[in-house]
């Protein structure tokens, strides 16, 4: 028997994270046999309920790091997750998450897998954020890095933001996120 494949979903605090229950639903309805393992960021949980996740997604929060290790020899739950998952993808990606992984900072366990990632699993990542930070010039810096790293990037798209401006810096929409994933980890086994 052919092993599921294995993808990690990560997701940070932005607005664009109320589509979490709705974007695993997806991913679990339109690729077959896909297992799935949730890692949030503290920020994030505040815009989803996690009652609302299906049933079969695994959801880790950064306690969840320290709660599994008390000594020498427990696991690392980063470096478990990095070696469980055969592509990650980040959606939303918000700003701060973007300048962490792009600068090495890995002070949460979203960030700590980033750090951990091997270049040769793909990496997609969905930014969402107000049109006035995706336009911001430390923003092209940041994705020249993550491009050197291989990491591929979904949107942002032009709508009406949580805010109420209206421009880039939206989530790539659900179907296109989904697609993606698809395209990419079909490739990866
Ligand atoms: C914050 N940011 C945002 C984040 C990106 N927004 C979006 C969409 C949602 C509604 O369709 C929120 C998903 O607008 O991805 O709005 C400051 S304005």
């Amino acid at each position: 028997m052919t092993e599921p494949l294995k993808l990690l979903v990560c997701c940070t605090g932005s607005v664009a994270a109320i589509k979490i229950p709705l974007l695993l639903q997806q991913l679990k309805d339109i690729i077959p046999g896909l297992s799935i393992k949730l890692v949030a960021t503290q920020n994030s949980l505040h815009f989803f309920d996690t009652t609302s996740l299906p049933e079969s997604v695994q959801l880790y929060t950064d306690s969840d790091e320290w709660d599994t290790w008390s000594k020498i020899g427990d696991k690392v739950l980063h470096i478990e997750l990095r070696r469980w998952a055969d592509m990650m993808l980040i959606a939303p990606c918000d700003a701060n998450t973007m300048a962490k992984i792009s600068g090495g900072i890995c002070d949460n366990l979203l960030c700590c897998v980033v750090r951990a990632w091997d270049l040769a699993k793909p990496l997609l990542y969905c930014p969402a954020m107000n049109t006035a930070m995706w336009e911001h010039p430390l923003t092209g810096k940041q994705i020249a890095v993550l491009e050197g790293f291989g990491y591929i990037r979904l949107g942002p798209i032009s709508k009406v933001l949580a805010c109420g401006d209206a421009g880039l810096g939206a989530m790539s929409e659900v179907a296109d996120i989904v697609n993606s994933v698809k395209d990419k980890i079909g490739k990866v086994k």
